[in-house]
């Protein structure tokens, strides 16, 4: 089977499968979700309009896969079988909770909306990241690190994409800084980084 990736270059999500699809041989069509005529693009193969979309070329046909999720379980069960564990089903919610709230107030800050407000709405995504955050950390605390690989580069991109963007202080996440530390020579990630 051949795929290709359909992303920017900057998007977390997008970067994991960079990252977890390697070994497939998967090609990568940058897009942008900003830049208006991408999006009119886009908006002929998705009508959610979001990114990563992964292009299914079967043997007679193409098929489009929306959603990080559906990508990850369809390619699993395709190529890599690994076992996910429901304590790794629940690392993948939260990182995916605090990665939406997060891109939700960076969508914001970018739409010169305030993201300080005493508003429910921006209250909530403040408070799911923190709360998410210590999640994390603790359970890595507690030795109950993601073992499916995807989890583990899903985790790495998120926290390397905070930092990125500057979007949260990570001061008072320990573990999630060790293991940032311990991750970020690999070459998958430097070769990833969105920086560059
Ligand atoms: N639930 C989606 C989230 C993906 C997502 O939010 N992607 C961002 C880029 S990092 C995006 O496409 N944003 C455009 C928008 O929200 O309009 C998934 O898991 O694939």
């Amino acid at each position: 089977m051949k795929y290709t990736l359909i992303g920017s270059t900057t998007s977390p999500y997008v970067r994991r499968f960079r990252i977890y699809l390697k070994t497939l041989g998967c090609d990568f069509q940058g897009t942008s979700v900003f830049d208006p005529k991408d999006r009119a693009v886009l908006k002929e193969i998705s009508p959610i309009l979001k990114i990563p979309i992964l292009k299914i070329h079967h043997t007679n046909s193409t098929q489009y896969l929306y959603e990080s999720r559906v990508i990850f379980n369809y390619i699993n069960k395709t190529h890599f079988k690994q076992e996910v564990t429901l304590q790794d089903e629940n690392f993948l919610s939260v990182i995916d909770g605090v990665n939406d709230s997060l891109i939700t107030l960076y969508l914001m800050k970018l739409s010169q909306m305030t993201i300080e407000e005493d508003k429910r709405f921006v209250m909530a995504q403040h408070e799911r990241v923190q709360a998410g955050l210590t999640f994390l950390n603790e359970e890595i605390l507690k030795s109950n690190k993601p073992v499916c690989d995807y989890i583990v580069v899903s985790l790495y991109c998120l926290i390397d994409w905070i930092k990125f963007r500057e979007l949260a202080d990570l001061s008072s996440y320990g573990e999630l800084e060790k293991l940032y530390q311990e991750l970020r020579s690999q070459e998958d990630y430097k070769l990833t980084d969105p920086r560059n």
